[in-house]
């Protein structure tokens, strides 16, 4: 029999380089989406080990007729949108593009699967983002949507038309509403990414100032990327097309993250001071290990992210196999699994 294709956009970035790995594990022939740059990087595709399986070809979710001969081309079964401007903070300093390649794309995404190839899936890649300022605790499926960001109100675009076309052509159009989840393959923007590259500097004595971050007080529910890929799948899978929170359903404040960073080393930090005045200290030596810079605040902030995963667990079976502490010690130590 022969085995199904695969389009995976976005699949230089983290999610892609995971969710590859785990479709090739399954048979499939993965086709990876990469826009084209001066100077395109697979290093995850690399450290991950998949960069001679996956097939890479040009795939930007700005250009429609680009998208349509890729489809029509490899006429994938799957379509796996991971493609986006990922970062919160820069949607404030980019809506307009962040608009245009979370929101508008998805909306090109799908009138080409309604017009030309129906019987193809497709997965978005949604986020507890669009819950923003949040009207129900803990987040699920039925909870309100409030975005706070360029950034999730995108998303939410996209998200909503996700479902429009499900319920009005009957696509086969799966969300996950994924929480924030990491790996040594994040991007080194992202607060976690962030501090354990620093905490791993001061183990190995290389640094020689403190780490500046933003809000300390922001909470989140972060999990694994290795395991929320799963889910993806899982859900492109079942009989029928649905929507499904991904998350732990565990929460942490970006303080405990930074505490949990510097305990995997041996390091424990005491606070002192409050909001932009903030540090915090190894308790031991009195060394200033953190400080806050204004510079790293957003202009609206989102301030907790708590997920209830209880229709993945029971409907998918999906739940995540590693803890927090498992992914701070292993992006502390730079380690893939
Ligand atoms: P990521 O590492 O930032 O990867 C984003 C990918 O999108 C990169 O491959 C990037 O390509 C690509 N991309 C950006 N603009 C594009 C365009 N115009 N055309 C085609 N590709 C484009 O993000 P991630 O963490 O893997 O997240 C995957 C998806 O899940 C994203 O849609 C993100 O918004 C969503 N999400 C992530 C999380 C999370 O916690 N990680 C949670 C919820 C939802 P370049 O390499 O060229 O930049
Ligand atoms: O790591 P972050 O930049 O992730 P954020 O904004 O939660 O977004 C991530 O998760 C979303 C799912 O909820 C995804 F949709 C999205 O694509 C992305 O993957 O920031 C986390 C928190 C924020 O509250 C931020 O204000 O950390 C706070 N923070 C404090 N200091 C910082 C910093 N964030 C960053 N990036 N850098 C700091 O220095």
């Amino acid at each position: 029999m022969k085995g199904k294709t695969a389009l995976i956009s976005g699949v230089t970035g983290q999610d892609g380089a995971y969710l590859a790995k785990l479709l090739l594990d399954h048979g499939y022939r993965v086709i990876g989406g990469a826009r084209r740059s001066a100077e395109r990087t697979y290093w995850r595709l690399e450290k991950i080990g998949v960069v001679d399986k996956v097939e890479i070809v040009d795939f930007d979710l700005l250009d429609y007729s680009n998208m349509y001969s890729v489809i029509e081309k490899y006429k994938p079964d799957e379509i796996y949108n991971l493609g986006a401007q990922s970062f919160v903070g820069t949607s404030f300093r980019q809506p307009l593009s962040t608009i245009q390649t979370n929101g508008i794309s998805v909306c090109m995404l799908l009138d080409i699967i309604k017009n030309f190839f129906p019987k193809t899936k497709i997965y978005q890649a949604s986020t507890s983002e669009m819950f923003g300022a949040v009207r129900e605790m803990p987040q699920s499926e039925k909870t309100p949507f409030n975005p706070v960001s360029p950034y999730g109100c995108a998303k939410l675009l996209a998200h909503n038309m996700m479902e429009i076309y499900r319920d009005s052509y009957d696509i086969f159009a799966c969300c996950g509403i994924l929480f924030n989840h990491e790996s040594a393959l994040r991007g080194d923007e992202f607060v976690t990414k962030k501090i354990t590259n620093y905490v791993r500097d001061v183990r190995d004595n290389k640094v020689s100032k403190p780490l500046e971050l933003g809000n300390l007080n922001a909470e989140r529910d972060w999990g694994f990327a290795g395991d929320y890929v799963k889910a993806m799948y899982m859900m492109m899978q079942v009989s029928k097309p649905d929507t499904y929170v991904v998350g732990s359903g565990k929460k942490y404040s970006i303080r405990d993250f930074v505490e949990m960073a510097f305990h995997s080393i041996g390091v424990c930090v005491g606070w002192e001071g409050e909001g932009k005045e903030e540090i915090g200290r190894n308790v031991n030596t009195g060394e200033i290990l953190v400080v806050v810079n204004e510079k790293f605040y957003r202009p609206n902030e989102v301030d907790v992210l708590l997920a209830n995963p209880k229709k993945a667990y029971d409907w998918l079976k999906w739940k995540p196999e590693y803890d927090i502490a498992d992914l701070v010690s292993a992006m502390v130590d730079d380690r893939v699994f």
